[in-house]
């Protein structure tokens, strides 16, 4: 029983193994949605959520527009985490809502008007 286990446990392994090679190859996707935000300070916040995120290749917040691009690796991160990280960090987008506590504790100027 505990040898059944551990082989199964060692498949499992090498087949996520395996997957994350396979998204190495260069998989890349665009997406653009609107993330809610005023100023440079909230476009550092906003883009700082994905610095050094493991599958994302770039992300950039126009202030003027409220719109998010970002490049990522769908078989390493998926559009709804991304967004959920924007949220972790006070951001609400077309469709995360961020914490009100989390909102709460951005500075005066960044707090948005809340869709
Ligand atoms: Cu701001």
């Amino acid at each position: 029983m505990k040898f059944t286990l551990t082989l199964l446990t060692s498949i499992i392994l090498l087949a996520s193994c395996a997957n994350s090679q396979e998204g190495s190859q260069g998989e890349k996707q665009k997406e653009t949605f609107t993330v809610y935000g005023n100023c440079g300070m909230c476009k550092k916040t906003i883009e700082s959520s994905l610095e050094d995120v493991a599958g994302v290749n770039s992300a950039d917040w126009e202030i003027e527009s409220h719109q998010m691009s970002v490049q990522f690796n769908p078989s390493t991160i998926t559009l709804d985490e991304i967004k959920q990280l924007i949220a972790d960090v006070g951001y609400d987008s077309d469709s995360h809502r961020a914490k009100d506590e989390v909102y709460n504790n951005l500075h005066g100027c960044c707090q948005y008007e809340r869709p």
